[in-house]
């Protein structure tokens, strides 16, 4: 499939893992925009983002969560933020679900 975070969780592209298990997989952002700024990633691929989400593979999403905490804990953050973008106008570049951990800075509240 060519999907580059497919390409990831395969190992054909190089990443900087945080944490990885059967399901789930995270990696330093390649462009980051914080001091920590990682992805979060289901390895199957839910094309193309959270608007594709259902009853059938919401479970990972909670998953992605869990490990979402564990991580701004790891990372020594208090303050943080999760961003998931859907389609292109909102920012979205690569279409497999991902939920983007962003802290070590102060973040501007506005959000769009
Ligand atoms: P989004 O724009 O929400 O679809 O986020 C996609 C993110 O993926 C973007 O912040 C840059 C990151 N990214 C794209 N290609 C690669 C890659 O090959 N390696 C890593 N580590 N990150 C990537």
């Amino acid at each position: 499939m060519d999907c580059i975070f497919c390409k990831i969780v395969a190992g054909d592209i190089p990443s900087t893992k945080v944490y990885e298990d059967d399901t789930v997989l995270a990696f330093r952002d390649i462009n980051p925009q914080a001091p920590t700024h990682i992805l979060v990633i289901p390895k199957e691929h839910i094309a193309n983002g959270a608007a594709d989400i259902t009853a059938d593979n919401a479970a990972v999403v909670g998953h992605i969560f869990e490990i979402i905490a564990k991580l701004a804990k790891e990372e020594g953050l208090s303050d943080f933020r999760v961003v998931t973008n859907n389609g292109e106008g909102a920012g979205q570049t690569v279409p497999h679900l991902h939920f983007h951990l962003l802290g070590g800075r102060t973040l501007g509240v506005e959000m769009g």
